[in-house]
Parts: C-alpha cells; sequence; structure tokens
C-alpha cells in the first residue's frame, strides 16, 4: 500500500527543505517505498478534516490503510521498522540507532528550536540580544559533544540509520547559521548526509512542490 504524507502548500523556507516532512520524505526514499504526497494550506492544517490526522494541526502526517500517525520522529520509526535499511538487524545495534533518534529529537533538536524561536518571533524583544547568545552556547555544547561522539566515524554507528537520518535531519536546521562550520566533522557528517541519493531525491521533490507553488502566484 502506498503511504500519503501531508506537507506545506506553500512551504515558508522557500524550498530549503527544512519542514520536517522532508525528513519523512528522506526515509521513505531511503527504503524505496514509493509515497503520494497531499498538500495542505496553513487554514486547512487547522480545519476538521486535518485535525482529525493530527491533533496539533500540523503536518507532516502519515496514511497507510488503516494506520494514521503524526510526529515525524514516530513516522520515520515506523517506516524504519517497516522496511530494511534504516535500522540493524542485530538487537544491541538497532537500540543504539534508536537512541541516536531520540537524542536528535530530544538533545539535539530543542536549542535549534528555542533559537529559531529567539530569531523569528523574539526578534524585536527586550531580551532578545541577551536571550541568543545563552541559546547558541548552549547549542554549541552540544555540538561539541556530538563532534567528540563522532570523532572520525562517517556516522554515529557502524553504518548509516535512522538514528543519522534523525540527526542530520535536525543539525541542517542550523545549515545558515555558521555555527556547523565550528565542527569540521559535524559539517562534514551533515554534507555525508546531504549528499545521500535519497536525500537528493527527497529534497528535490519537495523543492518541486515550492517550485510548482511560484508558478501558480
Ligand atoms: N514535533 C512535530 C514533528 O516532528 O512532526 C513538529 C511538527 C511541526 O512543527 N510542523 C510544522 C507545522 O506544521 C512544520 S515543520 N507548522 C504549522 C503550525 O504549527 O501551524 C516546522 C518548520 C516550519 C517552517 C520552517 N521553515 O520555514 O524553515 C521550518 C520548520
Amino acid at each position: 500500500m502506498v503511504p500519503t504524507i501531508t506537507a506545506f502548500r506553500q512551504s515558508p523556507d522557500r524550498g530549503a527543505g527544512q519542514a520536517r516532512d522532508m525528513r519523512v520524505r528522506w526515509a521513505l526514499e531511503e527504503v524505496g517505498q514509493p509515497y503520494e504526497v497531499r498538500l495542505v494550506s496553513f487554514s486547512e492544517m487547522k480545519r476538521p478534516a486535518h485535525l482529525a490526522l493530527h491533533p496539533f494541526g500540523q503536518i507532516p502526517t502519515y496514511e497507510e490503510g488503516d494506520l494514521v500517525l503524526f510526529e515525524s520522529g514516530a513516522i520515520i520509526f515506523h517506516i524504519a521498522q517497516r522496511h530494511a535499511g534504516l535500522l540493524p538487524r542485530q538487537t544491541n545495534q538497532r537500540a543504539r540507532a534508536i537512541m541516536w533518534m531520540f537524542a536528535a529529537l530530544s538533545a539535539i533538536e530543542p536549542p535549534i528550536l528555542e533559537r529559531e524561536t529567539a530569531l523569528l518571533l523574539e526578534n524585536s524583544s527586550p531580551w532578545r540580544d541577551e536571550r541568543l547568545p545563552l541559546i547558541e552556547n548552549h547549542i554549541r555544547k552540544r555540538l561539541a559533544e556530538l563532534s567528540d561522539s563522532l570523532g572520525g566515524c562517517e556516522w554515529l554507528e557502524e553504518g548509516f540509520s535512522a538514528g543519522d537520518l534523525m540527526m542530520v535531519g535536525v543539525l541542517r536546521r542550523l545549515n545558515r547559521s555558521g555555527l556547523l562550520s565550528e565542527y569540521p566533522n559535524i559539517a562534514a557528517y551533515v554534507a555525508r548526509g546531504e549528499a545521500r541519493p535519497a536525500f537528493k531525491r527527497a529534497f528535490a521533490a519537495q523543492l518541486e512542490v515550492f517550485t510548482a507553488s511560484q508558478g501558480r502566484n
């Protein structure tokens, strides 16, 4: 059964592939699973039909027969469990790959989101200039720790896994921040992820949505 995911009809990132459908597309491309995409506008996301799929009125969602999922982490975990290619078969290696998925979402992504909030929503707030360096230092601390963990390895564990997909998906939100280049092995790790053919196919697909939306305007 071909799953259907949802994505922004008009992504505010103008095709930079920063919305979270990008990670789901990437996972589907890695395992070779074709998928369909239903595009939704911001107002459609808050209507009952979409809220029935996603209680918080967001993208991405994932529908596969009777199964409806939201939360990119849960969706990617499901894809990785259902198809070969993103999680090792060996129990302990599999557990460690899953651990990195959680680490990406719960240890690395939160300060990155705080930074985006400070830049986008609190830019004219009086506390912005004091808060931003604190957040960026928190991010640096996490990147330094991750850099030590990765060392000179290609991926976080033995081979590329859903843990790397999630980690690269999260880290690339910093692509334009200048922070990644302070940690050359992390910058190279993100570039390795983005160089994967499956990533490129997913990126091209979401960019196509943006390009088409420009043609409609
Ligand atoms: N924890 C959820 C998950 O991982 O799936 C978070 C889902 C989420 O934040 N979805 C966002 C959304 O639907 C889109 S990805 N927002 C609409 C709303 O809440 O009303 C977040 C996002 C949006 C835009 C950019 N950008 O423009 O760069 C980047 C990331």
